[in-house]
């Protein structure tokens, strides 16, 4: 049986982490701490406007979460390296088991979507510039529903969007935000768990099960038809 494979995009395909380098050259030693504080902020501020119903871009929040993280970390970066800071968005690289594992995964018949917070144009852009937008039969972007997840009706969009049910799709996803949200609407789901040192929330909503990468997916689906 194939499956409706839904791909998370930043944190999952696409490091976001990439930033780290053009940091260096503005925030010297802290350019890891503040890339953390960035990502941490951006998606708080998906969840807080979600919650609230104050539903603005996906860049809309990248940024107040990166004036935000320059306040906290009390860095003056000038608007033209902010401005650098937010295009090194769309050329993020993916992480280095994607290509080959996407690649597996569309040879074996299962049909590939990625499934963002991002806007489609930001998706399309980060995926073609990290030379993976080929491998995705479509996009499908929290846009329309105007929320993000883990709000469970952007879940029932993506589903609704790829004409796929909770019993043919998956979430695959190395944020557990985004596992606990697929599984709660009955879809299954992939942990992409690349390091140790990222946790699982203990909400006692595991997902379906746990890889170390995109490598491992394709053998792992052909146990669960
Ligand atoms: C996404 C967020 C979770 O790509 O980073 O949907």
């Amino acid at each position: 049986m194939a499956f409706t494979l839904a791909f998370d995009v930043y944190g999952t395909l696409i490091n976001t982490h990439g930033v780290v380098t053009a940091l260096q050259d503005m925030v010297g030693e802290r350019a890891q701490l503040f890339s953390q504080t960035w990502r941490d902020k951006q998606l708080e501020y998906t969840f807080r406007r979600g919650l609230m119903g104050q539903y603005e871009h996906f860049g809309i929040c990248t940024a107040q979460a990166l004036d935000y993280t320059c306040a906290h970390l009390n860095e003056q970066l000038t608007d033209t390296q902010k401005q650098q800071l937010m295009a090194n968005y769309s050329t993020l690289p993916a992480f280095d088991d994607v290509h080959a594992g996407l690649l597996e995964l569309q040879k074996a018949g299962h049909r590939l979507f990625a499934f963002s917070n991002g806007v489609p144009d930001g998706i399309e852009a980060v995926l073609k510039n990290a030379g993976i937008r080929d491998l995705f039969d479509g996009v499908v972007s929290v846009d329309p529903i105007r929320s993000f997840k883990p709000n469970p009706v952007v879940y029932q969009h993506f589903l609704d969007s790829t004409g796929s049910n909770s019993d043919s799709a998956w979430l695959v996803s190395s944020n557990p935000f985004d596992v606990i949200g697929a599984v709660t609407v009955g879809m299954r789901a992939a942990w992409v768990q690349r390091s140790s040192a990222s946790i699982y929330d203990p909400w006692g909503v595991p997902p379906t099960f746990t890889i170390e990468g995109l490598q491992a997916l394709p053998q792992q689906l052909e146990l669960q038809k």
